[in-house]
């Protein structure tokens, strides 16, 4: 049986896939309408989307909520990244963060699991890098071209592939986390 991620996000459905692949998991991709709750801090917004969904599928099923948190901005855009992306966009963040010499930020993940009767079990990553000066790059989506992840070689992750964004990423090691959990707890059955 499927697994499924409820996102309505294609890209995030994209790099998720690629990698369940790898542990023999088949991800299926569901769109609940959900209205997210506005919290300070991801796990609090993913646990309750995590139950919602289970609710409505009637069946285990895992979201995933992610925002960049710049250090000069305070933390910004954080659990509002999806409002300033459309509101804003990379240019916006350019312009925001132009006169700023602290250019450090990291992404986070929190991907929240839940089954029909249980409680959402949480599984959190995060990246650090820095805001690039000028967006760069085709791939992924959303602030990919204006972030280089410390750990990479000077690339932007809209510079990578998914396999190498999934490799270092926020999402990537969160779900990693996930699919290592979840393929053990299927063995056991
Ligand atoms: P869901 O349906 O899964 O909620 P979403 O697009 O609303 O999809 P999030 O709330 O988790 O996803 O993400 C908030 C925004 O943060 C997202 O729209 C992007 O603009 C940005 N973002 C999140 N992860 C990113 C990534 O890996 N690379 C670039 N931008 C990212």
């Amino acid at each position: 049986m499927a697994l499924i991620f409820s996102t309505g996000n294609r890209h995030k459905f994209k790099e998720a896939s690629e990698l369940a692949a790898r542990h023999g998991i088949e991800l299926e991709q569901r769109g609940v309408p959900y209205t997210e709750i506005q919290a300070d801090e991801l796990e609090k917004i993913s646990s309750p989307g995590a139950l919602h969904a289970c609710i409505m599928l009637g069946s285990p099923c895992f979201v995933e909520d992610a925002g960049l948190f710049v250090r000069a901005l305070r933390g910004f855009p954080g659990p509002y990244s999806k409002y300033v992306f459309h509101t804003l966009g990379n240019e916006g963040m350019l312009k925001l963060m132009r006169n700023e010499s602290d250019r450090a930020a990291e992404f986070r993940s929190v991907v929240a699991y839940c089954r029909p009767g249980g409680k959402p079990r949480l599984f959190s990553e995060k990246v650090e890098g820095v805001i690039t000066f000028e967006a760069r790059g085709k791939s992924g989506f959303g602030f990919d071209p204006i972030f280089i992840p410390s750990k990479g070689d000077d690339r932007t992750f809209a510079e990578m592939s998914t396999s190498e964004k999934n490799g270092i990423s926020h999402r990537g090691r969160a779900v990693e986390k996930l699919f290592k959990w979840y393929t053990k707890k299927r063995a056991k059955r």
